[in-house]
């Protein structure tokens, strides 16, 4: 079973603004993730999309309380939670999860932070996304993109593009050019943890095969919003890692039958 985060990759973190975990999720675990992702329809119901600078509708089931099933047990779970922590140095509450469903054809995300979305709620930059890929992540199928170590450079303002949020055009240009550009291209299970000032986009899915990922976000309890938006600071109910298994395989049993 997966461990948190080892010195080695907590220092890569620091320097790079992210890190790659591979297999983070075993195959087990991945495949009772991705039938649950194809049973549920519930979290395809509660997609909504932020349309790119080109029209192109992106596609995201989002919640902000962690249930008692797979994603719960997830976002939940003591590898990713522990993780979280020592990344981000105390205790951490949960700030959201979102399935990012790329299916054939969806859009792109425009280049962003995402403390340029979170700045209005939270005083301080301290907070982590970490992205599950549910499907093999390629540059073909629009995987996460980074500029590495860009996260130093602070929040820069942010505007609209497209319908989404992204970076003020000009610094923006001055940082793709300053800063090494890095498709984070992932198989099933792989995991990458990144700061909430780096910078990433993603383009669309070019492939005839979905390109999904769970990205479950966390805030740090002295981080607590001073507006309203966000969930204000709860205590995490933190479970086992053998729980994601366990109640995975009930809960695809049960999909499987309703459905
Ligand atoms: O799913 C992606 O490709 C990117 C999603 C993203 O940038 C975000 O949720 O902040």
């Amino acid at each position: 079973m997966a461990q948190s985060l080892n010195a080695e990759q907590l220092a890569a973190f620091n320097r790079d603004g992210y890190v790659v975990v591979r297999g983070f999720y075993n195959s087990e675990e991945m495949k009772l993730i991705r039938a649950k992702a194809d049973l549920d329809q519930h979290y395809r119901d509660m997609a909504h999309g932020g349309e790119d600078l080109e029209g192109n509708a992106t596609q995201l089931s989002l919640w902000d309380y962690p249930k008692d099933d797979i994603y719960g047990m997830i976002s939940r779970g003591r590898r990713l939670v522990q993780s979280m922590t020592d990344i981000l140095g105390e205790e951490v509450y949960h700030w959201h999860s979102k399935m990012a469903m790329k299916d054939p054809g969806k859009g792109a995300w425009e280049w962003h932070q995402d403390y340029g979305y979170w700045y209005n709620q939270c005083l301080f930059p301290h907070l982590c996304s970490c992205y599950i890929a549910v499907d093999p992540a390629t540059k073909e199928n629009g995987c996460l993109q980074v500029l590495k170590g860009s996260h130093e450079m602070g929040r820069i303002d942010h505007g609209s593009a497209g319908t989404q949020v992204g970076c003020e055009p000009q610094r923006l240009e001055e940082c793709v050019n300053r800063f090494e550009l890095v498709y984070v291209e992932l198989d099933p299970g792989d995991a990458v943890f990144f700061h909430c000032n780096m910078f990433h986009r993603s383009d669309a899915n070019q492939s005839d095969k979905p390109r999904w990922g769970l990205i479950c976000c966390y805030n740090t309890k002295s981080n607590r919003p001073v507006r309203p938006g966000h969930p204000d600071y709860n205590k995490l109910d933190i479970v086992e890692d053998e729980k994601l298994i366990e109640v995975g395989r009930k809960e695809v049993e049960q999909l499987k039958a309703l459905a």
